[in-house]
């Protein structure tokens, strides 16, 4: 089956990044923009919590970072399961080559205008989600995205990236940090992401880029960053998701369909995992777990 068009693939294969301007339409986000703006208000003045680190992150606080949050999510099951969203599972797939995707990476963001500094260096998305470096193989095993969930205007913080058709040329084939000498003319290369809410833009771990101030009077940006990896690809990573069980998953293993579990590591129906035993413990843990899926297959 096919999941993206071939023009997509060939774009994502040479360029490293893909921009899907409102991939989401209005109807299908109004209710995420909802809970972010319940969760984050439209002014930081409205919030009083700092956290101020990257979660899963070793680095110093940073304010930058300060309002986001971790999958599961204190909102509605629509928030909780728009990093498992269909299309974004089958644009996975398509971008990834497989049929057997893995959700690796799911946060909330929120900036403010005049809260931090959210200027960032050009750089690479791989030393938080592998202890090596992008693999080289085929299409890398695993894609960023980076999802407006407000309109992001030239003033609104946008996305920047170098395509890595001109990040080759001016860097050389598969340099994963500039040097003094050729960073301006990497930055003269560099593309603005200036799009509505709903659009999506899908980036490769060795893609050049980075995120850029508010300097509208009183903007804010909303988005959401998400990775998927392929099945199998064990030198990839960001969130255990086990770790949190006494947070809220129930509204995400209630509602989710087996495929959009599966994004979890939770095994498909007809897998060996599952027998009597299995889905009658499961089922005591998370009681109104959809077992029939799974039992039907037994
Ligand atoms: O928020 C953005 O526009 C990009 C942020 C980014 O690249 C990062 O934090 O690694
Ligand atoms: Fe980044």
């Amino acid at each position: 089956m096919r999941y993206i068009e071939l023009n997509q693939e060939a774009k994502w294969i040479s360029e490293g990044v893909l921009v899907l301007e409102s991939y989401f339409a209005p109807s299908e986000i109004v209710k995420i923009q909802d809970d972010f703006n319940k969760l984050y208000g439209d002014s930081a003045d409205s919030l009083s919590c700092y956290n101020g680190d990257h979660p899963g992150s070793d680095s110093k606080p940073n304010k930058q970072f300060e309002f986001i949050d971790t999958l599961p999510f204190d909102a509605s099951v629509e928030l909780n399961l728009f990093s498992l969203h269909p299309k974004l599972i089958s644009l996975s797939k398509g971008l990834l080559g497989t049929d057997t995707v893995l959700l690796y990476q799911s946060h909330t963001w929120a900036k403010f205008s005049g809260r931090a500094d959210y200027n960032q260096g050009l750089h690479c998305d791989f030393n938080n989600h592998t202890l090596t470096v992008p693999s080289t193989e085929g299409r890398g095993g695993s894609v960023n995205y980076l999802i407006y969930l407000s309109d992001v205007t030239e003033k609104d913080g946008p996305f920047r990236y170098v395509s890595k058709r001109d990040s080759n040329e001016i860097l050389g084939h598969r340099c994963l940090a500039a040097q003094p000498k050729n960073y301006a003319a990497l930055l003269e290369k560099e593309k603005s992401v200036v799009a509505p809410a709903g659009t999506v833009i899908a980036y490769t771990l060795d893609t050049f880029h980075r995120g850029t101030n508010l300097t509208g009077a009183n903007s804010y940006r909303y988005s959401m960053s998400i990775s998927y990896k392929s099945n199998g690809n064990d030198s990839v990573g960001f969130h255990v998701w086990q770790v949190t069980p006494s947070r809220n998953w129930s509204s995400i293993l209630y509602n989710a369909n087996p495929s959009q579990l599966s994004c979890l590591g939770i095994p498909k129906p007809g897998s060996q995992f599952w027998n009597e035993i299995t889905i009658a413990q499961t089922k005591q843990r998370w009681p109104q777990w959809k077992s029939d899926p799974y039992s039907d297959c037994l």
